[in-house]
């Protein structure tokens, strides 16, 4: 069956409403699977792109409570910004939901309830990390610890951003609540949870065996690595008062977990989606012959290669995905996009500052795509691209064959007369562009894809220049005529074959040559050589791109820098609760001095020490091998918290914690002792 008689559901990650977005949503998320979306609509497949706003999970009951604020009005703020975004970017959702509405809560639960009557939960009674300060569960963001694959020193109590891992909060070294910042209890709680290890004959047999040799290496990679280690049962409730409430009974206070319920997502805002166009949601989750495709970044490949899929096979009646394309992480002028830092680029302001220039910012993010590892986008970098390619050669091409139409030809497409070699050779490799650009596109290579479009534009303009027609105007017009002729045909093409990557510049050039009325698509490209017919009337010429200056990219690296500087712009980490003194007096804090360090074996963040605290040796392993070489620690006098229960990590007993602080670019520092006479073991008070 050809791909295009089968339908497609293209679900892009659901972005959390606890803030805006930011270039790196865009090259990592949205603008791949827009361009995914129009290009498969392009080739007239019935698609469904689906999204919504992800509004449960403690990231936003976080946010809520560091700005006295309820929750309830974080996702309506951050809803609007996000929704605006999308839509001023062109992000051409068939259905743009959201997990607050009644549909979706309805769609979770009898979801969960379903597998709650297949028995496929074990319902344990277990001891999970508590805050007795808060009087509050900690679960998820709640609680951050050393992550215990790579010992990440800020993972989650559900997953540690760094390597990706998804965890149960008392897998974490040294626990600290993120409420009060007070160290964990244990207290006993009911959870439902999702046994992970029997399906993994199931996940193995689908992905690994699989061989999804169309899946990328670094997706495919991390799946192996989760299922060589042995997946392990994931609890899918929580004891939060913001979220789904679970449906069964003993379930009170509970709410599913925002991982088990915002996948779901996609099921419920297809449904909406079906509902408001005379659709049935089914044939686009239940059909074998429909195909999914999942967009999403590198964190969250366990929950979409993984979890999700878990979920759907023990539902036992929706199709698995088709491919889970993650990208990896955009940089930002070398560093870690960081909104805690203030170190992005956030969408609402970039319009404020390039109005109108949408495209350029989504081509610049494809061209530079995190495809296969992490890229840097620099605003030096996106003001080349506009002004040597979208201006000087796609922009100025187009521009040079529609002044010269107008001047010669009052608009009016002329006709060809005998066409040459060259002429011929640029109209068959215009005929080519399809397939390629399609054949990129559909293989997840858009950077490829955009520049093989580029590669049209270029085609294009050298021909001008090469046949000079405002030259050969004053000798030979029928060949002009011919020359114009050939070179509008390409400027037709290109109107069609950028619309996915260039939406906004598409609808101004397709005006521009009066296309609408001749209902060209990929097809015609393909075959046909008189896309733009003898006689068609062209329309008013625009610019399509303008030059941007270094005045204004100068501005923006001052205010990159200025924001990340500034106190008053950047957000700090929200001051933990205040505590009693003695919980401060319970900490013994020492100075110590390294006297041996190595890293732990087969990890890459973990360093062993031994640390000299004067009255003993203390064996200390702390998440610092990318901050510091062994051999730079020696002799390095440290604060320690002495009087930490000692924890295993990676198979070492650590006994204690070395104080550091994280500088504005992301280096540690140690809390040292400034003068280096004090004696190990001196208390620091
Ligand atoms: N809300 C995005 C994130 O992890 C998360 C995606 C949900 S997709 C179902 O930032
Ligand atoms: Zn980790």
């Amino acid at each position: 069956m050809s791909k295009t008689a089968s339908k497609l559901t293209i679900t892009a990650a659901l972005p959390y409403t606890n803030g805006p977005l930011h270039i790196g949503h865009l090259a990592g998320v949205y603008v791949p699977a827009d361009i995914f979306a129009r290009y498969w609509r392009a080739q007239n497949r019935e698609v469904a792109f689906i999204c919504g706003s992800d509004e449960h999970g403690v990231a936003i009951s976080m946010k809520a409570r560091n700005e006295g604020i309820s929750p309830q009005e974080v996702i309506d703020t951050y809803d609007g910004i996000i929704r605006k975004a999308f839509q001023d970017f062109g992000i051409s959702f068939d259905n743009y939901s959201r997990t607050s509405k009644p549909v979706h809560h309805e769609t979770a639960q009898a979801f969960f309830k379903t597998l709650h009557q297949k028995e496929v939960f074990q319902e344990i009674t277990s001891e999970q990390l508590y805050d007795p300060e808060a009087q509050a569960f900690l679960a998820d963001r709640y609680v951050t610890g050393q992550c215990p694959q790579c010992g990440h020193p800020e993972a989650y109590g559900d997953q540690c951003e760094a390597c990706g891992s998804s965890l149960n909060a008392t897998e974490l070294i040294q626990p600290k609540s993120t409420l009060s910042g007070a160290t964990p209890e244990l207290k006993e709680t009911k959870h439902w949870f999702l046994p992970l290890d029997q399906y993994e004959s199931f996940i193995d047999e689908w992905i690994i065996q699989g061989h999804r040799s169309d899946w990328k290496p670094n997706v495919y990679g991390q799946v192996k690595s989760w299922v060589d280690n042995g997946l392990k049962p994931r609890a899918v409730t929580r004891d939060l008062d913001w979220g789904i409430p679970v449906p069964v009974e003993g379930a009170q206070g509970k709410v599913l977990y925002v991982w088990f319920d915002a996948p779901i997502g996609y099921i419920s805002s297809t449904k909406e989606w079906a509902e408001q166009n005379g659709k049935n949601w089914e044939d686009y989750w239940k059909d074998p012959q429909t195909e999914l495709v999942h967009f999403i970044g590198k964190d969250n490949i366990v929950f979409h290669c993984i979890i999700f899929p878990i979920m759907l096979k023990a539902h036992g009646d929706y199709i698995l995905p088709e491919n889970v394309p993650a990208n990896e992480f955009l940089n930002l002028e070398g560093k870690k996009i960081s909104t805690s830092k203030n170190w992005a680029v956030w969408l609402h302001e970039y319009l404020e500052e390039f109005p109108e220039q949408q495209d350029v910012l989504r081509y610049v993010l494809t061209a530079n795509a995190p495809e296969t590892k992490d890229n840097d986008f620099t605003w030096k970098d996106f003001q080349t691209r506009n002004n040597s390619e979208l201006v000087a050669i796609y922009g100025n091409f187009v521009n040079r064959v529609l002044v010269l139409s107008q001047k010669y030809y009052d608009g009016v497409v002329p006709a060809a007369g005998d066409y040459k070699s060259q002429d011929t050779a640029l109209l068959e490799a215009v005929g080519l562009m399809p397939e390629k650009i399609g054949q990129a596109i559909e293989k997840y290579r858009f950077r490829e894809a955009s520049q093989i479009l580029m590669q049209l534009a270029r085609l294009g303009n050298k021909y001008l220049a090469d046949e000079e027609p405002w030259k050969q105007i004053k000798t030979d017009a029928v060949r002009v005529q011919t020359i114009m002729h050939t070179a509008l045909q390409v400027t037709a093409a290109l109107a069609v074959l950028s619309e996915p990557f260039l939406p906004h510049t598409t609808q101004k050039l397709k005006k521009m040559l009066h296309l609408d009325a001749l209902g060209l698509d990929w097809q015609n490209i393909a075959t046909a050589q008189e896309l733009l017919p003898k006689d068609h009337q062209l329309g008013e010429v625009q610019l399509l791109f303008q030059r941007i200056e270094d005045a204004s990219i100068e501005a923006q690296i001052q205010k990159l820098e200025t924001t990340q500087n500034d106190t008053t712009a950047m957000t700090f980490e929200p001051q933990k609760e205040s505590i009693p003194f003695d919980t401060f007096e319970a900490l013994d804090l020492r100075v110590g001095e390294i006297k041996t360090a190595q890293r732990v074996p087969k990890t890459d963040k973990l360093m062993q020490m031994e640390v000299d605290l004067g009255y003993e040796q203390r064996t200390i392993v702390s998440g610092i091998a990318q901050h510091f070489d062994a051999a730079s620690l020696i002799g390095k006098k440290v604060s320690v918290v002495a009087n930490l229960a000692p924890r295993k990590i990676r198979g070492v007993q650590s006994q204690g914690m070395l104080l550091l602080a994280e500088d504005a670019e992301g280096q540690l520092i140690f809390m040292s002792p400034e003068d280096s006479n004090l004696p190990n073991g001196a208390v620091i008070r």
